[in-house]
């Protein structure tokens, strides 16, 4: 059921070539880390300027697809085909001193040409394929705070260069009140001078990037709305399979895969085309792969549309008036974050789609940190912009998020009310529903016996994460009653869960280890009698006992005695 709206041909034309894997590229994939792994999420001031913020940047370490054609790099032709730039030795001061201004290296920047040469990174079946020679025209909306000029403009000039000039409707530039002197007068004039029309907006005071975006999508005179992030690079054939897609029906929202450009050498690097968007039990976007059952649901066809249940937020391209009709943002979330999940979940549950479109690639900086100042502080920002999330959207679910910190229970979400009109009035389907259906791998799992501390009957100490690790032992600890660290989902598939991590044992004489979920039973199933209150470990048949006092901090598997160490109480609530 394809509703082309737009009156163009529906069918995306193929060259007859097979369909399958991909060849050679698929062998590099096994070796690719989970990109959601390795990544802490920290939310906090840091003292060297830059603001921590919950982190969604990608591992560098992944592999190129094709390796680069050479080219002979000449002088001045710093970082030309998505090449590193070597700073000299006696620049690294400089160097270190630029990086502050922006969280990235700023001299490198600097030095590579607004216009740089990038290599095709496209998987070789995406080159062969044809799409509908008329498409619905795109603005292009880039909102920045403080970006510097290097990288607005490199971004500005890889969509001139690299979109079909028919397409190509205009560029919206919003500065979201930035209190640099080059992004006034200088760059309005600079932008006149481009081949494409680009004009700039500037929103009257700092409003934050989700406001700024209403902004800019208010002016826009394309059919489609095709939103960057200020430090971006469109690579060659990025444009017309997005905007095939919206063709085919305008209600999927579409992302192209996000590459890496290096925030220390800006080298482009491709990202894994098997990585989708997901979110933790703090509503923190990570990214995490692709499970085998959409591997499946595309044939394997690696350069097919991919669903995924949540966007990074930055680079995406959606239907003018369905933007609209859908409920555009939420204009009551400041600064940063949270925009990202709130239109993902909203896109899924009121009856659009979410894609990743694997032949469409544009980097972007991944940066560490936020270079720029989140007035009132970055943790009450965020945490009312989330708190909007889980109050409109998540439905019993929220009670995943907010039992993560006590700052996530004390942060206002403010009026929320005519959000969830909106909701009523799309008629949105449940939380549930999303997660039954879009996203049964989510952290949030779908049925659960329980979710709150789990307390010793002797001791009264209660299970503890104590922030560790994936395949460090689990603790107990003094019950504080505050959730983070002590609180457990004991779940239908009978897991004991925190966030990531599951309860799990590989031996009946324990230790008793928190790994990442499989939700594949195994070492990781427990049944807690609720009559005898015991938790019993499936595979050893042993159950979880209190800790001795050579080493307090740590349960035990032992045969079950059904002693009052072995007592576990699943019944008490956070104090909030
Ligand atoms: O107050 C502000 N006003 C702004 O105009 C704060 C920011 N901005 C601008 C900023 O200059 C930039 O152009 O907004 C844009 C995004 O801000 P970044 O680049 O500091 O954010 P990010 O890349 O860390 O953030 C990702 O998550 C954000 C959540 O609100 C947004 O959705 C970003 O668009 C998003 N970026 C991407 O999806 C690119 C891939 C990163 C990932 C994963
Ligand atoms: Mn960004």
């Amino acid at each position: 059921t394809q509703d082309d709206e737009y009156g163009y041909a529906k069918i995306i034309e193929e060259k007859d070539v097979a369909r399958s894997g991909g060849g050679g590229i698929v062998a590099d994939e096994d070796e690719h880390p989970d990109p959601g792994e390795d990544v802490e999420n920290i939310i906090g001031n840091d003292d060297e300027g830059g603001v921590s913020v919950p982190l969604t940047y990608r591992s560098t370490l992944l592999k190129k697809w094709r390796t680069a054609p050479v080219v002979k790099p000449g002088a001045g032709n710093h970082g030309e085909m998505g090449k590193p730039v070597k700073i000299p030795d006696e620049m690294q001061e400089l160097m270190k001193e630029k990086f502050k201004e922006n969280q990235f290296n700023l001299l490198a920047s600097d030095m590579i040409s607004l216009n740089r040469s990038l290599t095709d990174v496209r998987h070789e079946n995406c080159k062969r394929k044809f799409y509908p020679p008329k498409l619905p025209t795109t603005s292009i909306v880039i909102v920045f705070h403080n970006e510097a000029w290097t990288t607005l403009l490199r971004t500005v000039w890889s969509v001139i260069n690299r979109s079909p000039r028919t397409l190509l409707k205009e560029i919206i530039l919003v500065d979201d009140a930035s209190e640099r002197d080059y992004l006034g007068k200088k760059l309005e004039n600079y932008v006149a001078t481009l081949p494409v029309k680009t004009f700039v907006l500037r929103t009257e005071k700092r409003s934050g990037l989700i406001r700024a975006r209403l902004l800019g999508a208010k002016h826009v005179a394309g059919e489609v709305i095709t939103f960057l992030d200020a430090h971006c690079e469109c690579t060659e054939g990025w444009l017309e399979p997005l905007l095939a897609r919206i063709v085919q029906n305008r209600r999927t929202v579409v992302c192209p895969i996000i590459d890496v450009i290096s925030d220390e050498t800006f080298e482009y690097v491709t990202a894994s085309d098997q990585t989708w968007g997901g979110f933790n039990w703090k509503l923190n976007f990570r990214w995490y792969r692709v499970p085998q059952r959409e591997m499946e649901r595309r044939n394997n066809d690696r350069t097919a549309p991919l669903r995924t249940p949540t966007m990074a937020g930055g680079l995406f391209s959606i239907d003018k008036k369905y933007f609209y009709e859908i409920g555009s943002y939420d204009e009551g979330m400041d600064i940063w974050g949270g925009e990202n999940l709130e239109m993902s979940f909203r896109i899924w549950q009121c009856g659009g789609i979410l894609e990743i479109i694997p032949c469409s690639h544009v980097g972007h900086v991944f940066r560490d940190k936020s270079p720029y100042t989140f007035p009132g502080g970055v943790a009450k920002i965020v945490l009312h912009n989330a708190a909007r999330v889980a109050e409109v959207w998540l439905d019993e679910w929220r009670d995943f998020y907010y039992a993560m910190s006590t700052g996530a229970r004390k942060a206002s979400a403010g009026d929320v009310s005519e959000r969830k009109d909106l909701r009523t009035r799309l008629k949105c389907k449940s939380f549930r529903w999303y997660l039954e259906n879009i996203y049964p791998e989510s952290l949030m799992p779908l049925d659960y016996y329980y979710l709150g501390e789990i307390r010793n009957s002797e001791t009264q100490t209660c299970l503890d994460t104590m922030g560790r690790k994936y395949g460090e032992k689990i603790g107990v600890s003094y019950c504080h009653g505050l959730g983070g660290n002590q609180v457990f989902a004991y779940t239908k598939r009978q897991q004991i869960m925190s966030d990531d991590l599951c309860l799990d044992a590989s031996n009946a004489n324990g230790p008793v280890n928190m790994v990442r979920c499989h939700n594949m039973g195994g070492n990781q199933e427990w049944v807690y009698d609720s009559d005898d209150k015991t938790i019993k470990h499936v595979n050893t048949g042993n159950c979880l006992q209190r800790s001795t006092r050579d080493d307090p901090t740590t349960p035990l598997l032992k045969p079950c005695d059904y002693s009052k160490g072995q007592k576990w109480l699943m019944q008490t609530k956070f104090k909030w």
